[in-house]
């Protein structure tokens, strides 16, 4: 999953989409990169971020929907947490919500059930504003679990079909470094739960606490991240860096897989025959 935020404040690519024009551009970028699902976003959700209203947000996403719509059949993921803004971006051509408050908002739950995609539900500890300040636990991998099985039983008592149910742990939302690194060790628990597991880890400020490093020199970290979570059974892979992160998954993919090679050219450089598997199958 490539994402594209069109906002003013992400943490990391804020503010470089926000014409409709070079939001398309990068979202074509990231199809041609190879990604199988664009997860388009505008309202940040980063700690301390502020919310705009529903009509800034619909005014970010809707004309860059609309037009990469016109331009490819890939599966776009909506990011929104607001009922008005799913249901806008769904009726312009998302077949996907990503809630990181889980269809928590007011009106978020019934627009979900009456767009009748598949939604991704996030867990997060408290809210954007204040979630990075005491995150507390007391076992971090089985509250996140129970958490959103709990909502996914609620979404499917409000019409939500079991097989449109994606479960994120929320990395970053409301955990600490230690918080992060269990969920991520222990991934595979969620996973037990029975729901296809997503993740984002992208560049994200665990690896500035882990590394020492600025956003821009958190690749090597991210792939690393992205490796761990794909072992353990995390199905979709939300991340900046798509080719990268495909790279090492086909990789991984014609090591573990020999027949994941068959049909590669002599020097074995094409990219025909081997699978995305870890990213959307
Ligand atoms: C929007 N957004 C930012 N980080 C995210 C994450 O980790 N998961 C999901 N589902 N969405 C995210």
């Amino acid at each position: 999953m490539g994402i594209l935020n069109v906002t003013p404040d992400s943490f990391w690519d804020g503010g470089r989409y926000r014409q409709v024009d070079a939001a398309l551009a990068h979202g074509l970028q990231l199809i041609a990169e190879g990604a199988d699902i664009l997860d388009i976003g505008g309202e940040s959700t980063r700690p301390g971020a502020s919310t705009p209203g529903a009509g800034e947000e619909l005014d970010r996403v809707i004309p860059v929907i609309e037009k990469l719509r016109q331009r490819s059949d890939i599966p776009i993921s909506i990011d929104t947490c607001d009922a008005e803004v799913m249901q806008a971006a769904v009726a312009a051509g998302a077949s996907m919500i990503n809630d990181v408050s889980a269809l928590g908002r007011p009106g978020a739950l019934a627009a979900a059930v009456a767009a009748g995609v598949p939604v991704c539900l996030m867990h997060m500890q408290g809210d954007p504003q204040s979630m990075q300040r005491q995150p507390s636990y007391i076992d971090v991998v089985t509250e996140v679990r129970d958490f959103l099985v709990q909502r996914a039983a609620e979404c499917m008592a409000a019409g939500l079909p079991r097989d449109c149910l994606i479960l994120d742990p929320g990395f970053g939302f409301g955990k600490n470094l230690e918080h992060n690194l269990s969920l991520l060790r222990d991934l595979d628990v969620l996973v037990a739960a029975g729901f296809p597991v997503l993740v984002g880890l992208s560049r994200k400020s665990m690896l500035g606490k882990l590394l020492g490093r600025a956003a821009e020199d958190r690749l090597p970290g991210s792939l690393a991240l992205a490796v761990a979570a794909r072992q353990r059974g995390a199905r979709i892979v939300r991340v900046h860096d798509v080719a990268a992160t495909l790279d090492v998954f086909r990789t991984l993919d014609a090591v573990e897989d020999p027949r994941g090679t068959a049909g590669a050219g002599p020097e074995g450089h094409e990219q025909n025959s081997v699978s995305r598997t870890g990213v959307s199958e």
